[in-house]
């Protein structure tokens, strides 16, 4: 093999600032022995963008930079990717944006990506491109006749048939993911929509294999639940609480980018149910939520602030007094080995998203435990991380009385109970932590037999019969 070549919306620092938790983590150890190169967005925009990659050299692993304009990447990032494609991807199609300017502009990116790319990348390189920015890149880069293995993986979850059909492009979408060599999901359930969307949209035929047939040529597909960097977390959270006093009171913690995805209001009102119904934890119980606001631009997001806000001031309103505050609402990122601590030292994770591909928030809180007296994770249904962690307190978001129910039945469990749960839940992470999850994406990926060039010719000519016609 070649290198091992990372695409993604946006590259990691050149000077490895921000390196911490995220895919770089993951990722690093397998650029750094394959000779790795990430390319990803540059962080600034320039009207005079290169028209190749700009390459930095870090000592673990080299990268490259994809300049543009700032109208294309707002029309492209904030436009295609964020107004159409997320809403549409977590089922929330009420909040599609459609604007021509924006498909065209998310195509265009994808167009000279693959360009800058097939400049550098050889025969022998792999290729992982990493998410929804990214779909049609595969088909522009074979367009090219490239003829390097090309693996994708989707962060977000894959919503069912109907619901795909609500985005304008969804048969080129399709398509698009059909021209990788191997599709990874989060979980069962957005590979059991793939499929589906295959089967309706391009014939496709699901072998014994578990891959498909489609347009003469067998696409892999394959199911890898992401997670996080267990051990590292772990230590930070056991370094940290040895320096740091525990809450003075029993603590319910969320955090979340804030985003409409993450039932953020949901879970407030379960809040405010479970304080009127259990008053007896009035003043004994507080709620830390943490939600750096995202994407400030798109209008869904300065709604879910503004609601947010809202919920918060009426709960504490109603509910606090002099001396306690029932929601601690806190509006920006903290470091890592800070949420490690608040983490071990908050006696329930609220983790209850409306559609979530995985959530490593999930997994964070877990890792964090003391294991001689674990808190108790309370789990949507619809996050990814339920097929793996059956041992939370599943719950339905979108039911406030289910929310309050969890709350109290975690803040009553005993610890016996709570022990056996987290021991569970700590042993399943322990084997698949971050780096059991890239090399299995990247194990198969290698195994992929390379592109037939007959099948590429073709796809070619027709690509370029398109563009000229
Ligand atoms: P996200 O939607 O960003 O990721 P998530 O998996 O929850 O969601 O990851 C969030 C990360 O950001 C966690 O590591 C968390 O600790 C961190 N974070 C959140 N709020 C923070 C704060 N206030 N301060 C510091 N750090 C904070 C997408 C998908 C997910 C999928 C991931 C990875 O939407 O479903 O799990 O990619 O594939």
């Amino acid at each position: 093999m070649g290198r091992l070549v990372i695409v993604s919306n946006r590259a990691p620092s050149v000077d490895g600032t921000g390196d911490s938790g995220g895919l770089v983590v993951a990722l690093k150890d397998a650029l750094s022995e394959q000779g790795g190169l990430w390319i990803g967005g540059a962080p600034e925009q320039t009207d005079t963008p290169s028209a190749s990659l700009v390459f930095h050299q870090r000592p673990d692993f080299d990268i490259a930079l994809f300049e543009m304009e700032p109208e294309l990447y707002r029309d492209y990032y904030l436009g295609y990717s964020n107004s159409v494609l997320w809403p549409a991807l977590h089922g929330r199609v009420d909040l599609i944006d459609v604007q021509p300017h924006y498909s065209i502009a998310y195509r265009e990116v994808a167009r000279r990506l693959a360009r800058q790319i097939a400049d550098i990348v050889t025969h022998d390189d792999v290729i992982w491109v990493h998410d929804y920015q990214l779909i049609p890149l595969a088909h522009e880069l074979k367009a090219l006749g490239l003829t390097s293995r090309i693996g994708f993986f989707l962060h977000i979850p894959l919503p069912d048939l109907q619901t795909f059909k609500a985005i304008p492009d969804w048969q080129d979408l399709a398509g698009w993911l059909a021209d990788y060599d191997l599709l990874g999901l989060q979980t069962q359930r957005d590979l059991g929509h793939l499929i589906n969307i295959f089967r309706h949209t391009l014939r496709g035929e699901l072998r014994a294999n578990g891959n498909m047939g489609i347009n003469g040529r067998e696409v892999v597909l394959g199911c890898f639940p992401i997670s996080i960097d267990v051990q590292g977390f772990r230590r930070l959270a056991v370094e940290g609480a040895a320096q740091t006093a525990p809450a003075p009171m029993p603590r319910l913690i969320g955090v979340d980018r804030l985003d409409y995805s993450k039932g953020l209001p949901h879970r407030l009102l379960g809040y405010e149910a479970f304080l009127s119904q259990n008053t007896r934890f009035c003043s004994n119980v507080g709620l830390l939520q943490i939600a750096p606001p995202t994407r400030d631009d798109v209008d869904a997001y300065k709604a879910i602030r503004s609601e947010l806000e809202h919920l918060a001031g009426r709960i504490n309103g109603s509910f606090g007094t002099i001396d306690w505050t029932p929601v601690q609402y806190i509006h920006r990122s903290l470091p890592r080995d800070e949420l490690a601590v608040l983490y071990r030292y908050s006696q329930v994770g609220l983790v209850t998203p409306l559609f979530d591909g995985m959530n490593l928030v999930a997994k964070e809180y877990v890792a964090a435990q003391d294991e001689a007296d674990p808190g108790v994770l309370i789990l949507s249904q619809f996050a990814g991380a339920a097929e793996e962690m059956s041992d939370a307190l599943i719950v339905n978001p979108h039911n406030p009385q289910d929310i309050a129910d969890a709350i109290r039945t975690a803040l009553e469990m005993p610890l016996a109970e709570r022990r056996q749960r987290h021991d569970a839940l700590y042993g399943h992470l322990e084997k698949h932590d971050v780096g059991h999850w890239s090399a299995a994406f990247l194990n198969r990926l290698l195994s992929v037999e390379q592109a037939d060039p007959e099948w590429l010719a073709r796809v070619s000519g027709l690509e370029s019969r398109a563009r000229t016609g």
